[in-house]
């Protein structure tokens, strides 16, 4: 028998490997268009936001153009919102009404990415909201942050709260039965005192293990997004998921377990300020940030889940799209510096950051250089350097120390005046 340790390891090799993902934020909440929280953040009553359930009838949804976006953007796999806090499913579960195929839409949304995506060679995963605004019997969440209703049923009496949990357990065990493989669970989130056994989180894992072994699971049955990137347990328990879940943020120094090793990470991160389709907000990261942000993923063995935000009608915003057609075309070049890669055994250096496979060292030129890079600590170990772009000898003056590398080392430079091929300006 594996240890715990060694079975996370393995399941998440692939994960590991692919780098780089896509997170769909998709739901009602892309009618009023202000983002996934629109109904907790400004209190709509049911009656308010029924109006969007009545109306929802996405008429470009076309799943395949997602994959494709994703797919050309350098993305290995996908994340959608199957159900988001506002409890409406995407997908078509026998327990509830409230879901797509009862909309005007008429269609399984889920079941429709996944077949799109897979179609693609992505691996599949959904994002499961285990807060539900819609439900009765699940408790308000968070009274001190933003009311939705009066949570002292559930105070009063805890046995309701048992129905949404065998209602939240037997929605997993649909998209889990029902769906195929599915290679990627991602839970959301654990809060206050609900967290862990609150959402019988042994139960619900002995069932997920039990019908996909294989699936890889985020860390929320325990954590928040805030929590995603702190210091895990060598020995996490049974519920701790697959991989930390750091929300909005690249953790400092990776994340790692109290023994100083690395564990898998997974940042998700927006494209613009919002998650959910937020038509107003145009604060829309470059290609560049967004290209740095992965390769600082990747130089500290982590992964990028970057979001998109689907419109009512079903379209990826076109701002995203140009977004993610510009990094497809620098991960075309430069995809080896990514795929496969993990944090290099030296100090970052003051121009940039390493990504490292093998015995090849990739250096990502985020700094103005005017001359030769100093590679500290690599005095006499370098090979080759080539860049990456086009595969172009670079000079590595031996005698001193400049632009040295080891043993077969690629040079990857992530600035437009080294590149070949151009990296999109910042603008
Ligand atoms: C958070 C959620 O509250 C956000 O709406 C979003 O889904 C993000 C990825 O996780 O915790």
């Amino acid at each position: 028998m594996s240890t715990y340790g060694e079975q996370i390891r393995e399941r998440t090799q692939w994960f590991l490997q692919d780098r780089f993902g896509m997170f769909i934020h998709w739901g009602l909440y892309a009618i009023p268009a202000r983002g996934e929280w629109v109904r907790n953040g400004e209190r709509i009553s049911n009656e308010d936001y029924q109006v969007y359930f009545d109306e929802f009838n996405p008429d470009k949804y076309d799943p395949k153009a997602w994959a494709r976006a994703a797919k050309d953007a350098g993305m290995k796999y996908a994340v959608l919102t199957a159900k988001h806090h506002d409890g409406f499913c995407l997908f078509d579960s026998k327990l509830t009404e409230y879901k797509s195929t009862h909309t005007k839409a008429g269609r399984d949304l889920v079941r429709e990415f996944l077949e799109a995506f897979r179609a693609e060679g992505l691996k599949v995963g959904l994002y499961y909201s285990l807060i539900d605004w819609y439900h009765p019997d699940y408790p308000a969440y968070g009274d001190r942050i933003h009311p939705m209703r009066d949570n002292e049923a559930y105070k009063r009496d805890p046995a309701t709260f048992g129905t949404y949990l065998e209602y939240m357990h037997g929605q997993v065990r649909e998209l889990l039965t029902d769906y195929g493989k599915l290679d990627i669970m991602w839970f959301d989130f654990s809060y206050d005192e609900m967290k862990g056994e609150k959402w019988r989180a042994t139960e619900l894992m002995q069932m997920i293990r039990s019908l996909q072994p294989h699936i890889v699971v985020d860390n929320r049955l325990e954590a928040s997004g805030e929590e995603g990137g702190s210091i895990y347990s060598s020995e996490p328990s049974f519920y701790s998921g697959d991989f930390a879940s750091p929300e909005q943020i690249i953790p400092p120094s990776g994340v790692v377990n109290e023994n100083g090793e690395s564990i898998p990470w997974e940042a998700c991160i927006t494209l613009n300020n919002n998650w959910g389709y937020a038509a107003a907000d145009k604060t829309y990261k470059t290609a560049r940030t967004v290209i740095r942000k992965l390769v600082e993923c990747v130089s500290k063995n982590g992964n990028l889940l970057l979001n998109v935000g689907p419109d009512a009608r079903g379209e990826i915003p076109v701002e995203s799209l140009r977004i993610l057609d510009q990094i497809g075309r620098w991960m075309e070049r430069n995809g080896d510096s990514i795929y496969g890669c993990g944090q290099a055994s030296l100090p970052k250096p003051d121009w940039g950051r390493y990504t490292k496979k093998g015995n090849k060292l990739y250096a990502h030129l985020f700094e103005e250089s005017i001359g030769p890079i100093n590679l500290a600590g690599l005095a006499g170990k370098i090979k080759r350097a080539r860049l990456l772009a086009d595969g172009s000898e670079l000079f590595v003056s031996r005698p001193w120390n400049a632009v040295m590398y080891p043993d077969d080392a690629f040079f990857n430079f992530a600035q437009p005046e080294h590149f070949t091929y151009p990296l999109p300006d910042d603008q």
